[in-house]
């Protein structure tokens, strides 16, 4: 079909063609543009993408966070052009992160044409938070199809809960397309595993089976079997052997719709850069414009007028709006009427839903917070935290989460009756076991996130670096997942280097937006989770101690919802008027309040500031910020095993820093903080030396 006769009446299919090739042309004209970009992905999966939004998702473009919508996630990132395009031709509408719709365009034809330029609504990946419609943010390879598992989790988890006979308010699937680079990625394997473990049978990948990555063909580094590797997790395996038959793609995915008890792989034999005489089947295809006599070539393959750029021909916005728009519509309609009579019904539950979906929380959620009675002996971080979990489950009921095989360590397993764990054949359990996996299971959080349920997920404070691609996801996607780390510094002793932090706070509290928290003694746990539970828009990361700390005396100190501000005076000499401030987080709390005492009775005076959080410090307007660390009082020690690394900032260039500059060791905890210097009596001759008083 040419498009010359485009003002004659169409068939469906010269309809169907014609979208396609509007979608590839888009992507070839954007990258062209931009001067970069990948076109070569786009040209192949238009078929699929318009087959799979066109002919099979319910999704309403006019409200593109309807909660029952099926969910797209375009893991191989770098073909955002497919999604841009497919935004724009469906008409799909923006919404603001208050969940208000904006009256215009998610992507206009103009983002289009500005692809990857500075403010467009089309930028190189797709970017959770910056366009509606994008289901995540993706561009890591794996990541996409990871975070998907967590989605369709969050899907079965809802059912169980909410849909009612009769009322099936979540019945909603989740679509994932990925390349050969997801699935070299282990975070893909890991996610695939519990995926099909977990019998996830609303989930759906489609694998864009090309042969090609960056360097080449995937013969250089990529020849294992990856239908018998699927098939080995569990899943049901599919072929299509042709990505640019519409047919067969649409049933595929019927296949997928039918299919009980295990998640569908598609695995797609398709063409890279279909249709460029000289780059198709290429590298050259995947991640550089096709150059200006090559894009005439392929829009000629295509029977394009050559010259024309960005056109989107009569009918084609109108075949998506009668397809997908209607299909949409409808569903969407038929969803709200659904659910008026289901509030009618289960006032309750309808109550819960909207508020979830809000990502407020239910009235009296923190009433049950434990306050813990001052004990010289005290509780561990982790043991605090497991109160405070256990309370947190129960007052919210959409707030789950568990642990990457070490809930007996973390203390994050809940107990409570009825808490259950999510399998297969429990869909209301509220304990995620994630399995040896942190790398997913910080993916996984993120699309329980993405899902609006509140969730977490646990491991060793050290492993977070296993965890950290999913959680600087978490805040570029302003999503509140929430990660829960213990042994939080030397504390595990015997275990020894490899199973000590030390870089990793400087690390993460490095991560723009992510609220990092090291809580000092089990009231301030409890206020660092009240804090933590009100963000509708930031992940937070607590680091929990291992090992028991001093619960302190809140009638002699401050109170510990001075967490709240992220650092806070504990303890001042009598009078006020501090010669010296002590800084410390977490486990190190303890011994600066005890260098304190010291301290005074030798007459010096001295202040404690417990520091929590830098990063929620650093939001405090400067008034209060200076009422902490007054830019008088010079000085100042910090406390915290952990990387030395910025402590700078806070005791300036005349202050001193207790803190690693080299790895652990292995031995018990005592001979530790002998060695590295976590101990009282340190501190008190840090101070007394800058205080010029040996
Ligand atoms: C974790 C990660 N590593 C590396 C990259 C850089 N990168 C982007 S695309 C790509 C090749 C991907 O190959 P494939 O998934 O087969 O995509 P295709 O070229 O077939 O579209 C690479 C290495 C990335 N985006 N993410
Ligand atoms: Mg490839």
């Amino acid at each position: 079909m040419s498009i010359a006769n485009v003002a004659a009446p169409m068939t469906d299919a010269e309809l169907d063609q014609l979208s396609v090739n509007t979608i590839r042309t888009l992507s070839i004209d954007a990258v062209e543009r931009a001067k970069s970009g990948h076109p070569g992905t786009p040209m192949a999966l238009a078929p699929l993408v318009y087959t799979l939004w066109n002919r099979v998702m319910r999704f309403d473009p006019l409200d593109p966070i309807w909660p029952n919508r099926d969910r797209f996630v375009l893991s191989n990132g770098h073909a955002s052009m497919l999604l841009w395009s497919v935004l724009h031709l469906t008409g799909t509408q923006a919404v603001n992160a208050e969940y208000e719709r904006l009256g215009h365009p998610s992507v206009s034809l103009e983002d289009i044409r500005r692809f990857r330029q500075i403010d467009s609504k089309a930028p190189g990946h797709p970017e959770y938070h910056w366009v509606s419609g994008v289901e995540t943010t993706t561009g890591p390879l794996g990541q996409g199809v990871a975070t998907s598992v967590g989605m369709a989790i969050a899907r079965k988890w809802l059912a169980d809960r909410y849909n009612r006979p009769g009322f099936p308010i979540f019945d909603y699937n989740i679509y994932a397309v990925c390349g050969d680079g997801c699935l070299m990625e282990g975070v893909a394997s890991e996610a695939a595993s519990l995926a099909g473990h977990l019998g996830l049978d609303n989930l759906c990948w489609v694998y864009d089976n090309n042969h090609i990555t960056i360097e080449g063909q995937t013969s250089l580094a990529f020849t294992e079997d990856v239908a018998g590797r699927f098939l080995a997790y569990g899943w049901n395996v599919l072929r299509v052997g042709d990505a640019n038959d519409l047919d067969r793609i649409e049933h595929a995915l019927s296949v997928f719709r039918t299919t009980k008890g295990r998640p569908t792989f598609i695995i797609l034999d398709s063409h890279i850069g279909y249709g460029s005489p000289h780059k198709q089947d290429t590298a050259a295809a995947h991640g550089e414009p096709l150059g200006d006599e090559e894009v005439r070539l392929t829009k000629r393959s295509y029977g394009w007028p050559e010259g024309a750029q960005f056109l989107v021909p009569d009918g084609v916005r109108e075949h998506f709006a009668a397809g997908v728009g209607a299909r949409g519509a409808a569903a969407r309609s038929g969803w709200t009427g659904l659910f008026a009579s289901y509030r009618a019904e289960y006032p309750d539950l309808a109550n819960e839903i909207d508020r979830m979906q809000r990502r407020d929380l239910p009235a009296g959620w923190d009433r049950n917070l434990p306050v813990f009675p001052a004990d010289a002996k005290g509780m561990a971080g982790r043991d605090a935290s497991s109160k405070v979990l256990n309370v947190l489950a129960q007052s919210i009921p959409w707030f789950l989460g568990g642990s990457a095989d070490l809930g007996p360590s973390n203390k994050t397993t809940l107990t409570y009756e009825g808490a259950g764990s999510f399998q297969a054949g429990n869909r209301g359990g509220k304990n995620l076991h994630f399995g040896i996996r942190e790398h997913s299971m910080a993916a996984i959080v993120n699309g329980l996130s993405l899902s609006k349920v509140r969730a977490f997920g646990a491991t060793f404070f050290i492993f977070s670096d296993y965890a950290r691609p999913g959680i600087r996801l978490s805040a570029l996607m302003e999503l509140p997942s929430i990660f829960v780390f213990t042994h939080d510094a030397m504390g595990d002793g015997e275990d020894g280097p490899t199973h000590q932090p030390v870089e990793h706070l400087a690390s993460l509290r490095a991560i723009p937006g992510l609220v990092t928290l090291r809580p000092g003694d089990a009231n301030e746990v409890v206020e660092a989770y009240r804090y933590v539970m009100q963000l509708r828009h930031q992940p937070a990361v607590l680091v929990l101690s291992r090992q028991p700390l001093p619960t302190l005396d809140r009638r002699a100190y401050a109170p510990a919802a001075g967490v709240a501000r992220g650092a806070y005076v504990l303890a001042d000499p009598p009078g006020g008027n501090p010669e010296v401030i002590l800084i410390a987080s977490g486990s190190e709390l303890s011994l600066a309040v005890e260098a304190h005492e010291k301290l005074l009775a030798e007459g010096i005076r001295s202040r404690v500031v417990s520091m929590p959080s830098w990063d929620i410090f650093e939001h405090q307007p400067q008034e209060y910020r200076d009422s902490v660390l007054p830019p008088t009082v010079k000085a100042r020690v910090a406390v915290e095993q952990a990387s030395t690394f910025g402590w700078e900032r806070y005791v300036g260039r005349s202050g001193h820093v207790i803190g690693m500059k080299t790895f652990g060791a292995s031995a018990p905890l005592k001979a530790l903080q002998a060695k590295f210097g976590f101990e009282p009596d340190r501190i008190v001759a840090a101070a007394r030396e800058l205080l010029g008083r040996q």
